[in-house]
């Protein structure tokens, strides 16, 4: 064999372990998780493919100083339960929030900036979009409190008053009331892009809403911080028609999660901790806005799925 040829060959095997390394090590790094998830029944801790049932409160339970260690710590305590029971259990899922207030950063995305500026461009609104993507403080509004969250396969409203209204998937984050991330679901942002397009300051009413918040499936808490190459993933159907597909990762996002954490928690105290979702990157293009039975599918790597229906306020 000659030089040549013996180097290419030793490249290919190379490429061929060092391949083999990354599948392992992306598999490892799903290993070392815990899931919680919040239903009816109770709370259920997912370990290594096995479901542990906990006997604790949710707020005391997740607002803990290291709470990938206590659980770690805890599992075995709990009952460990049958993938039939499983099934029944994940039947009663719930978001997984108890008294924690839910806020929303906006945008932390190029994508969301322009997505701003194009809605707003006709009513004079579009400079503040802008000028906050580029500003040392970032924007922070109030989402939801609780009873207007929704969970995996549960409904999300969308608001008659307005004439266009989209999704907006987002990591969102769980906070303890020490101000540090311990764990992180999928945040469903739901929104009316009229009625904020119209006035910057009709944005509370663009946002809150009876059912405008999703979280869900569970409260994923892994040893180490989310990687930025996390992806973001959403679909969008209509009778089974594929109406929007869109994909991102974290690392697109322009600020860190502390810094958002720390302006939020700045001046504000949260017994129990809060949730913050973190702004979104995947926007569905302007002709399009949700209808009622539409179903919308966001994923994020790690933490799974939450597909949420769409509906207005008191049926259609
Ligand atoms: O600026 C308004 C809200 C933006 C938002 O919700 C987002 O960027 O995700
Ligand atoms: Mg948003």
């Amino acid at each position: 064999m000659s030089r040549y040829c013996r180097i290419r060959s030793t490249n290919k095997k190379g490429v061929f372990h060092r391949s083999i390394f990354i599948i392992l090590v992306s598999g490892l790094k799903y290993l070392h998780v815990m899931k919680l998830y919040k239903t009816g029944k109770g709370i259920l801790l997912q370990f290594k493919e096995e479901y542990y049932v906990l006997q604790q409160e949710w707020d005391k339970l997740i607002n803990r100083d290291n709470l990938y260690t206590y659980l770690l710590s805890e599992y075995l305590n709990g009952k460990k339960i049958t993938k039939e029971e499983v099934a029944e259990w994940q039947r009663e899922l719930l978001p997984p929030i108890g008294t924690q207030e839910v806020w929303a950063a906006g945008v932390t995305y190029l994508r969301s900036r322009d997505a701003r500026m194009e809605e707003s461009k006709d009513t004079g609104g579009a400079d503040c979009y802008s000028r906050v993507y580029e500003a040392e403080r970032p924007e922070l509004f109030f989402k939801s409190l609780p009873h207007r969250v929704v969970g995996h396969q549960q409904t999300v409203y969308i608001r008659k008053d307005s004439t266009w209204n989209v999704p907006e998937p987002e990591l969102a984050l769980y906070i303890n009331a020490a101000g540090v991330i311990q764990g992180y679901t999928i945040g469903n942002d739901m929104s009316s892009r009229s009625i904020e397009g119209e006035n910057p300051l009709y944005l509370p009413q663009a946002k809150v809403y009876e059912k405008s918040a999703g979280l869900g499936p569970c409260l994923y808490v892994p040893e180490q911080p989310i990687s930025p190459e996390t992806g973001i993933y959403m679909t969008i159907h209509r009778n089974e028609v594929k109406m929007y597909e869109g994909n991102t990762t974290v690392s697109r996002m322009k600020r860190m999660l502390p810094e958002l954490v720390s302006y939020l928690y700045k001046e504000c105290d949260f017994a129990t901790g809060c949730f913050l979702m973190t702004g979104t990157c995947l926007v569905p293009p302007t002709d399009f806005t949700l209808q009622p039975n539409d179903r919308v599918t966001i994923s994020i790597d790690g933490i799974g799925t939450m597909v949420n229906f769409v509906d207005v306020k008191g049926g259609n």
